[in-house]
């Protein structure tokens, strides 16, 4: 196991086998906190040689001297994705570029990209990060791991790469798409693990079986999934149809990539490696804080960043923290599954509706397969939802009534879950666009006019 963190650990505290990577998971509060506040003076510093954060702290008044306690991190600005893109393409550079080990990129869905860089030593961090939830989430030194997220400028990719190396586990670089090799390389290399994003593990378990390859009968057995949304039924969707424990990690390049949180073996909510970052959860309206288990916006602030520090950013992603202690002895806040983006939020006929609301009504509908689309018009005055939604091969017959019948359940499902109603289309299988990345599930047309 890694010895990396410097801190002293009571090895005591949850009375049971010790099974995290790095001591530091286990940390008690008190010292993690003091931890914390030293690293958070160091990032302050790191930052000034920053000219955006400079004018920033200059303007607020506060230097690294004036946080003598982490409530003090409320004196320091935010940051917005907007800064960062004034910030084109290296102002956020707090390194000489001589000293820039590798440079990645913000997946850029929403808008223009934004390029990141690391110092050696952040690299060496986000390693460590990685193997650290992989191994909570059971990844052993004996075992193979099938990388199907895309290498490049795309955090997925390597950043879980270096994380199973440093484990010391077999990597298979299999990168995004060809969906039928990545088949054949589940069958023939027989790896234990599985790491893309949920909607691609879908994917790779359908085209397995249509090419005669039962997902049940491969050595698979856990899956590392994250880059994107995802419900707890759709959770239920992979384990059923890969015969694996699936596991949520997650992750912003802004940050460091995946290894900003991830899940144990209890399932229930995202470690956040707190030794390395602090996180908020905010009123995205006031930026007031949002107490323990109420949902609200993501926002972190690196600790030992040293190529890009970054103050209190807000992620735009919706979630809720948990502070009571977990039952795997971790000692770190947790956060709940990213239930949608602030920039996500539809607003169909005045009410507020996450995608995510739309899937996990759909997948708790029998006969739903968890390939969806929707797309919202405006006709006329009104806004008009359709969800086009597949629909399992053994359902979708031509027994109209039946159709009839499921169609009636999911539109139902879906208004209990949105408060709107949504007009349902069921789709027969494979209709719908697979993609081996992150899915796009929306199609605005009121945008696109
Ligand atoms: O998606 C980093 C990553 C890669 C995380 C692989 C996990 C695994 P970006 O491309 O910068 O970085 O996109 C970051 O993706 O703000 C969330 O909106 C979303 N996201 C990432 N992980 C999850 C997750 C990578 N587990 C954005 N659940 C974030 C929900 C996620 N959303």
């Amino acid at each position: 196991m890694s010895t990396g963190s410097s801190s002293s650990v009571d090895w005591n505290c949850s009375g049971q086998e010790q099974d995290w990577w790095d001591p530091a998971e286990a940390m008690p509060r008190a010292e993690l906190r003091r931890l914390q506040l030293e690293r958070l003076r160091g990032t302050v510093e790191q930052a000034s040689k920053v000219p955006f954060y400079r004018e920033q702290l200059r303007t607020a008044g506060v230097t690294a001297d004036h946080i003598q306690s982490l409530d003090d991190i409320r004196r320091l600005p935010f940051t917005t994705k907007d800064d960062l893109r004034k910030g084109y393409p290296l102002g956020f550079l707090a390194i000489p570029r001589s000293e820039v080990a590798r440079y990645h990129g913000s997946s850029g869905t929403t808008g223009q990209p934004t390029f990141v860089a690391y110092s050696r030593e952040d690299l060496n961090t986000w390693a460590n990060l990685c193997a650290r939830f992989l191994y909570a989430g059971g990844l052993r030194p004996e075992h193979t791991v099938h990388v199907a997220f895309g290498y490049g400028l795309f955090t997925g990719g390597f950043g879980l790469h270096y994380g199973i190396e440093e484990v010391g586990a077999a990597v298979i670089p299999a990168a995004a798409g060809n969906t039928r090799r990545q088949a054949l390389i589940l069958r023939d290399l027989q790896p234990e693990t599985l790491v893309c994003t949920p909607s691609y593990a879908l994917s790779i378990a359908e085209v397995c079986q249509e090419e005669g390859i039962d997902p049940h009968s491969l050595r698979l057995r856990y899956g590392h999934f994250g880059g994107e949304p995802w419900t707890v039924n759709m959770r239920h969707q992979i384990e059923a149809n890969l015969g694996i424990e699936a596991f949520n990690n997650y992750g912003l390049s802004e940050i460091i990539g995946p290894g900003v949180s991830g899940e144990c073996s209890e399932h229930e909510g995202m470690h956040v490696q707190e030794d390395h970052f602090i996180v908020e959860c905010v009123d995205p309206d006031t930026l007031e804080p949002i107490e323990d288990g109420s949902y609200g916006e993501l926002v972190f602030t690196t600790l030992t960043k040293e190529a890009m520090p970054i103050i209190r950013y807000r992620t735009r992603d919706i979630a809720a923290l948990e502070t009571c202690p977990c039952a795997c002895g971790r000692t770190t806040v947790r956060m709940h599954r990213v239930v949608g983006r602030t920039d996500d939020m539809l607003i169909i006929r005045g009410v507020n509706v996450y995608p995510s609301q739309v899937e996990e009504a759909l997948l708790r509908v029998e006969g739903a397969a968890p390939h969806y689309l929707i797309e919202i018009h405006r006709p006329g005055a009104l806004d008009e939802a359709t969800v086009k939604v597949e629909v399992l091969p053994q359902v979708f017959s031509d027994r109209m009534r039946d159709l009839q019948a499921l169609r009636d359940s999911l539109e139902m499902a879906i208004e209990a879950n949105t408060g709107v109603r949504m007009r349902v289309e069921l789709a027969p299988e494979h209709t719908l666009e697979r993609t081996a990345g992150k899915s796009q599930r929306v199609l605005d047309h009121r945008k696109l006019l």
